[in-house]
């Protein structure tokens, strides 16, 4: 046909690089050196046209991003309409359509999406698109447009956002037409809705001590100023908010020794750090769609609050409202975690705050279609990402909700704020920073008393190269927390984890990195360092 045609002249015009031997859509998306990307781009822009068009012209997301990776890094990951990551099912055509070694190969990949799903190339195909701050993002927009034109997509071009701001706009996009739309469908109405939000839930408190947000010298720097604009004043919330790690036009410092990342990886303050003891601070990644809070103890002794403690801060907030709210309707609250929180919390979850706590394989998408099964679905990793989804029943049963006293309508109003306040399509730093901040004025927190909420469990987190990740297979439905194969290794770790009081151990493949990831906990450190040694002296 006609289009096949266009995409045969196109496509020799975005090469593949020599340098990969295979492209691979992973729990990140794609993402290799912004100069290996071209031809990935240009196939990604073929991709969210026929994902719109399989999804009846609904607006599909292209997001172009490496997050916490190096400044020469890049990467693509498409949204689906309603702000959430990509089908799974979608993943192994991204891995196909850019892995064609000539025209033919392209066409052919291209041609068999049409064919599976029906698609009829005459329909039309929404998309939008944004990237962050790296120096290949422009270029990059380029190869993108070449694979949109090429197949007749209708496209637009919302220049440099946050990864959560364009999830925002995807579903603020696709429910226009509601009753109810999720925002507005522009930067600015994304800023309206979370500054009338934060107004909202700090309308009958105040806070106590200023906050530092580190930005990774990333887009998260000049989005949260912007987001400052639309925020009650200094005077009217008690909240003073300093930004630093904001020099987004040099590219090279870009999550350099600063970031979520780092500060979570490295258990360090980031560089530009000069808080005094018990200074609240917070970091977000290169892409803002994660955050951690941390403060230096006496000592100075690093002390971090990373998504572990946002998610039971949050749960605890959220779960007091609904109790005080006391709705006829029982609404079901869960916590949704990965293997890597920290056993101390899911104990609080379970034990003190007598709620629903799951686990499920790491990865963004897989918390969030699980925690999407709760009324309220609380869902973070360990690294900080995460957010709180609302289903239907639970926000009609809010909205509705007539008060009882004059202390019931605050409480109802405060939940109302967090409903709103949250990015329900995806975790988003700018939005969790502000969640937690209003959090922390109302339960009248300093980092010291969030902190002690419950104390963590000794762990560590260590890493072994292997020559072959894809050998360490888990069980199905154990969270990655038991091997299958190699065949006989899962015994032998159990044989050793028993040696230690309280002692909690697993392995697996890294779906990011050529490693596999050990991570132990224990009643002491002591203990926690032995067992994880011995354990990776078991692997080969
Ligand atoms: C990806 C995931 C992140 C996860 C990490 C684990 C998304 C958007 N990102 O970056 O959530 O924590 O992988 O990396 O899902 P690992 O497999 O190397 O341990
Ligand atoms: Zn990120």
């Amino acid at each position: 046909g006609k289009l096949e045609t266009a995409i045969a002249e196109t496509v020799v015009k975005f090469p593949r690089p020599a340098e990969v031997d295979k492209f691979t859509y992973g729990t990140a998306g794609f993402r290799t050196k912004g100069d290996w990307l071209d031809h990935v781009m240009y196939g990604m822009g073929l991709l969210a046209g026929l994902r719109s068009r399989k999804v009846n012209g609904q607006t599909i997301g292209v997001m172009i991003t490496a997050s916490h990776n190096k400044a020469e890094d890049n990467g693509v990951k498409l949204v689906d309409p309603m702000g959430e990551m990509l089908e799974t099912d979608w993943e192994s055509w991204a891995t196909a359509i850019v892995n064609g070694h000539s025209p033919e190969e392209t066409v052919k990949a291209y041609g068999d999406v049409l064919q599976k799903y029906n698609i009829d190339q005459d329909k039309p195909a929404n998309v939008i698109y944004a990237r962050d701050t790296r120096p290949s993002g422009a270029r990059l927009v380029k190869a993108l447009e070449a694979g949109l034109k090429a197949t007749n997509v209708t496209y637009k071009d919302f220049g440099i956002l946050t990864t959560p701001q364009l999830h925002y706009l995807v579903r603020a996009t696709n429910t226009q037409d509601d009753k109810n739309p999720y925002g507005e469908v522009s930067e600015a109405g994304y800023y309206k809705k979370l500054g009338a939000a934060f107004s909202a839930a700090m309308k009958n408190v105040k806070s106590n001590s200023p906050v530092t947000v580190d930005c990774a010298n990333g887009v998260g720097a000049p989005k949260l100023k912007e987001m400052l604009k639309y925020l009650p004043s200094e005077k009217e919330s008690g909240l003073k908010i300093n930004i630093v790690n904001d020099r987004i036009e040099q590219a090279e410092v870009l999550n350099k020794d600063c970031g979520a990342d780092y500060v979570k990886t490295q258990q360090k303050v980031p560089q530009g750090f000069d808080g005094k003891n018990y200074d609240r601070w917070c970091s977000f990644d290169g892409d803002a769609d994660r955050i951690v809070y941390y403060f230096n103890d006496e000592g100075p002794v690093f002390r971090l609050l990373d998504g572990d403690r946002i998610a039971t801060l949050a749960a605890t907030f959220l779960g007091e409202l609904v109790k005080k709210c006391d709705f006829e309707e029982k609404l079901e609250l869960g916590v949704v975690q990965t293997a890597y929180a920290n056993g101390a919390s899911s104990k609080y979850i379970t034990d003190v705050l007598q709620l629903q706590s799951e686990f499920t394989e790491t990865g963004v998408k897989n918390l969030h279609h699980v925690a999407a099964r709760y009324d309220i679905g609380v869902y973070f990793e360990a690294n900080g990402h995460g957010t709180v989804l609302f289903s239907k029943k639970a926000l009609d049963t809010i909205w509705k909700k007539e008060p009882q006293s004059p202390a019931q309508l605050e409480n109802l109003e405060a939940l109302r704020a967090a409903t709103e306040l949250i990015n329900q399509t995806v975790g988003d730093a700018i939005s969790d920073f502000l969640l937690v901040e209003a959090i922390l004025a109302h339960e009248q927190f300093t980092v010291r008393e969030w902190l002690g909420m419950y104390t963590d469990k000794p762990n560590k987190l260590a890493k072994q190269v292997v020559p072959q990740r894809d050998e360490y297979k888990t069980v199905p439905k154990t969270a990655e927390q038991k091997l299958q194969s190699p065949e006989g290794l899962q015994d032998k770790i159990d044989t050793e984890v028993a040696k230690y009081r309280e002692g909690r151990c697993f392995v697996r493949a890294s779906g990011t990195e050529d490693a596999v990831r050990i991570y132990g906990e224990a009643l002491s450190s002591y203990d926690v360092d032995h067992m994880v040694r011995a354990v990776a002296d078991l692997i080969e």
